[in-house]
């Protein structure tokens, strides 16, 4: 495509996904730990797929996705780790609970992630139906656990590369 930059081009800083030497810091809730086992064993799965080790990895575990923000802080600051995930699934019942601990969990972590130079990634499912949670945990949709490692790994690059200047 021609365009007014014309044969002149940007810098450009984009990260792989090679996990190799990476602390990888999974932060997993126990509810719907049927769910959130499935999200568990794809995020380890795709650690060392691409390159990464699972004796390098820290699992913290939390009741609920509610607590996932306070154990993440806590583990950011602990020096431990490179990059984290965050692994829960809420699944919406008849009463407003949902809307409050989705919401408090997708805030903390977000606030995380741009307050922390290591990256975090939100791997909570926020699922009307047990069906739709099922889709994301390796049915149909595939495996949001092992899509936030990815996004992880990435980002780790993305911060190395801009660090470097
Ligand atoms: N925690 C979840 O991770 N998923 C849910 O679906 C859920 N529901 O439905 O209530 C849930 N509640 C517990 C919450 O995360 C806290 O652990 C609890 O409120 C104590 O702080």
């Amino acid at each position: 495509m021609t365009t007014s930059a014309g044969a002149r081009t940007p810098t450009v800083i984009e990260g792989n996904v090679v996990a190799t030497g990476i602390r990888l810091g999974l932060v997993v809730s126990r509810w719907n730990s049927f769910i959130v086992e499935k999200l568990e064993a794809g995020a380890l799965d795709a650690l060392v797929r691409h390159g990464g080790k699972i004796e390098d990895a820290t699992v913290v575990r939390v009741p609920g996705a509610f607590e996932i923000p306070g154990a993440t802080r806590a583990l950011l600051k602990s020096g431990r780790v490179d990059a984290v995930v965050t692994l829960g699934a809420v699944i919406r019942g008849s009463t407003p609970h949902f809307d409050y601990v989705a919401g408090e969990a997708a805030k903390g972590v977000g606030a995380l992630a741009s307050e922390f130079d290591i990256p975090v990634a939100f791997g909570v499912l926020t699922c009307d139906t047990l069906e739709q949670a099922i889709d994301r945990a390796g049915a149909k949709l595939g495996n949001k656990g092992a899509e936030a490692v990815l996004a992880v790994v990435e980002m780790a690059q993305v911060y190395k590369l801009l660090k470097k200047g």
